[in-house]
């Protein structure tokens, strides 16, 4: 019989707690985006769990790719685990990762193709990818697997890369662990395609996904739609955060061109932002501001998906820090006609040139889509 989730993740956990002589090396780890996401935090311990049970048996790490503190900000995380009989405290994150020399190690990027931040060190012993970010180039194309392919959610492209392994685990695994697995799986492939209905992100492998991890639940009770729904309730209910919160809650940095960008992707639009503190619009950008400075960001951005009234809209905002920032915004503002921004409440919030705030009236594009576009403003900002 094959370990149960927490079992699995209780051995990976006392794989990287045990004393350097009695490490059994290397370790494997399975690792996703900094932004750690559903679609990343799911995916790398699906992924995991499966390689793990799979032929080899060989322990793969799944680790989430932030700081245990912030892990607490991911509540639609917290309510996918308990819906899998897993908490926060089941997972491995940056915070229990140990000291580790990168040969000793091998790396499997799960919802991104190059290392960030504190991982980067172990660029060199990246073994594979799974993605549907812009393959940034860093990964040999000898390396297996390496998909990289647009796809609503990484977890989709993981399902589909699985679907024999998972047929293999299943027949030694009990059942209710089975539909575990398939929960955990099916969480971001229903919140990253909106249940399947967001006709620009959804591709046939989400569908595909979708349908196979479906077919895996046995339980009467369950309704995909009212699973999604729950998730998403708790996901947008961010009232209880902190603008601090909710800047880190979903953030991803780069430097390109001498300059540090960092997006936050916020599910309130600037309507619920500017007027979270009532009355004082002014606070939202203070914050933003000093999230800025805690950051040492040139450029911050700032990213919203909302429904008003049923409507799908996507707000961006763009903030220069400095003389060489503003060129990179400029830059910005003539490159990004796909875009199609629209001055946000006719341009009221904004400062000339070095602070702009739109609607973005193409929804199709999302930072996988925005960041690119920024990237490029910041190399050639002339
Ligand atoms: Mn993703």
């Amino acid at each position: 019989m094959n370990m149960t989730l927490r079992a699995f993740l209780a051995a990976a956990r006392a794989a990287l707690a045990a004393p350097p002589a009695e490490r059994t090396l290397p370790l494997t780890f399975v690792v996703g985006n900094e932004s750690a996401d559903l679609d990343s935090l799911c995916s790398a311990v699906v992924y995991a769990y499966l390689r793990t049970n799979g032929k080899q048996q060989s322990l793969h790490i799944p680790l989430s790719n932030l700081p245990r503190a912030d892990l607490a900000l991911r509540t639609e995380m917290t309510a996918v685990l308990k819906d899998a009989d897993l908490t926060p405290s089941d997972l491995l994150t940056l915070s229990e990762l140990p000291d580790l020399k990168p040969e000793d190690t091998r790396w499997l990027l799960i919802d991104h193709n190059s290392l960030t931040g504190p991982l980067r060190k172990f660029e060199s012993q990246v073994i594979g990818c799974i993605d549907h970010h812009v393959d940034e180039g860093t990964i040999p194309r000898d390396r297996s697997p390496r998909i990289i392919e647009p796809c609503g959610s990484c977890m989709s492209l993981v399902i589909e890369e699985s679907k024999k392994l998972w047929e293999a685990v299943a027949a030694g695994s009990h059942h209710s662990e089975v539909e575990k697995l398939a929960r955990l799986a099916l969480a971001p492939v229903l919140i990253d395609t909106i249940n399947l209905t967001a006709k620009d992100k959804t591709k046939p492998k989400d569908r595909s996904a979708a349908e196979f991890l479906q077919g895996k639940m046995r339980d009467e009770k369950f309704h995909p739609d009212a699973y999604y729904k729950a998730i998403e309730a708790v996901k947008e209910d961010i009232s209880e955060l902190s603008f601090r919160d909710i800047f880190r809650k979903d953030y991803k940095e780069w430097t390109e061109g001498g300059l540090r960008l960092g997006i936050s992707c916020a599910v309130q639009n600037f309507d619920y932002l500017l007027h979270k503190t009532k009355g004082y619009t002014d606070e939202f950008f203070d914050k933003l501001g000093d999230w800025a400075k805690e950051r040492e960001l040139d450029i911050i951005s700032v990213m919203t998906t909302s429904h008003p009234g049923g409507e799908f809209q996507r707000h961006l905002l763009v903030w220069a820090r400095g003389d060489e920032a503003i060129a990179a915004v400029q830059k910005f503002v003539k490159i990004s006609g796909a875009l199609e921004l629209q001055p946000y409440e006719d341009g009221k919030h904004d400062k000339a040139g070095q602070r702009l705030a739109w609607r973005q009236k193409n929804l199709a594009a999302s930072r996988k889509q925005v960041s690119p576009l920024l990237r490029e403003a910041m190399k050639c900002r002339t």
